[in-house]
């Protein structure tokens, strides 16, 4: 069956964050969503959320400049016009539209759930996934001090989290690090973040963490910068995973080719929707590479985007994936999202598309604007 879209609805609500969550470049606790309502010709419709944040300090997108993509490029070109896949879809948004990722996906990934509907099938199915459980994370944002941090990972292993990811930044690493591994032990996996926090200058310094056995370190590095991660990598016995700098398959395999990382970290909205992930996790399984899905403190909406593309057999690494109630005091989705005593969250199966039931009259009450493409 084709896609056709007749109608999209650009809807942006506010959602707070129960606390703030600070990476190296910001701190966001009051979240603007842009959420997609997509309707097809054939009478079928579905919700996607963009994962573009109000800042530009994760990638140059935000909000509004995803608003305008949509609106002026992305929409005009679909409308009223007839694909025969979401890869048709993927080529017709990205034909001379350079970068954008995170306002493409959302219309692309959008699509994907379109066609999951209209074959009757689970969004996470119609991938290819295989997995029915995912094994999660939480990803704790920098703490004032190490004790501060030592009693949120402390209270994330007893509430089930199997991995814990810590946010660092340059007088807030080492010692944080170490705080962690000595209260949870050498079992515990633990990993950091330093959303690009470091530079070619800070190399011994980073080599130190070596020593905290970490699962991994992500994108210590510059938000575009493959070829520097790999003279780290030579140096670092800590495995690299790549997040901000993999735009697409391209990257991916620039990484691969360099041996600028061991581990790809995927967010479908990062590398411009589900076709390139689907691609970027293909290369990775085919080189030995595990992959494993970001987050973007996403609501209800964009996290069965995340679950459904963590089902494939290469997300072999927990996700930050984490259950609703760590992210809000109510989710825009009914019911929430949950996660297991062990950490795993459930792949929904059981309704053809995304699985989840979007919480319209919540989301009418959240809203603070709203267009309508015909
Ligand atoms: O680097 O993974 C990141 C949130 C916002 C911007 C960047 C990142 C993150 C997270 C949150 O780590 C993960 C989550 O959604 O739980
Ligand atoms: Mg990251």
């Amino acid at each position: 069956m084709t896609i056709r879209l007749k109608k999209l609805i650009i809807r942006e609500i506010k959602l707070t964050l129960r606390e703030p969550f600070t990476i190296s470049s910001g701190t966001m606790i009051q979240r603007r969503i842009l959420l997609l309502e997509l309707f097809d010709a054939a009478g079928v419709s579905t919700w996607s959320e963009c994962v573009a944040d109000n800042a530009p300090n994760y990638s140059p997108e935000t909000v509004d400049t995803a608003r305008t993509i949509i609106s002026k490029w992305i929409a005009p070109r679909l409308l009223g016009y007839e694909f025969e896949d979401p890869a048709a879809i993927q080529r017709e948004i990205n034909r001379d539209i350079r970068g954008h990722n995170m306002a493409k996906a959302a219309v692309e990934m959008g699509c994907w759930s379109l066609e999951a509907l209209h074959q009757g099938k689970p969004l996470a199915d119609l991938l290819g996934g295989t997995q029915s459980k995912i094994v999660t994370g939480i990803s704790i944002g920098i703490q004032a001090n190490p004790a501060a941090l030592v009693d949120r990972a402390r209270a994330a292993f007893a509430e089930g989290y199997p991995k814990i990811k810590i946010k660092i930044k340059p007088g807030k690493d080492l010692a944080y690090l170490g705080a962690v591994r000595e209260e949870l032990g050498p079992g515990a996996q633990l990993m950091a973040d330093a959303n690009n926090a470091y530079t070619t200058a800070d190399f011994d310094h980073l080599c130190k963490i070596d020593e905290f056995g970490l699962l991994m370190l992500e994108q210590p590095l510059d938000w575009e910068d493959v070829f520097r991660h790999a003279t780290l990598q030579k140096r670092m016995k800590t495995p690299i995973c790549l997040d901000e700098s993999i735009t697409g398959l391209d990257r991916a395999e620039d990484m691969i080719q360099l041996a600028a990382g061991k581990i790809i970290n995927i967010k479908p909205g990062r590398v411009g929707g589900f076709c390139q992930s689907l691609a970027i996790h293909d290369l990775a399984r085919t080189n030995g590479i595990p992959v494993w899905c970001g987050g973007m403190l996403e609501s209800g909406i964009g996290r069965a985007y995340n679950v459904a593309l963590a089902s494939l057999p290469n997300f072999t690494l927990p996700g930050d994936l984490s259950p609703s109630a760590r992210y809000w005091k109510r989710d825009v989705v009914d019911p929430e999202w949950t996660m297991d005593a062990q950490g795993l969250v459930t792949v929904p199966r059981d309704q053809p598309g995304l699985g989840i039931n979007p919480d319209r009259d919540f989301i009418e009450k959240l809203t603070v604007r709203t267009e309508i493409f015909k």
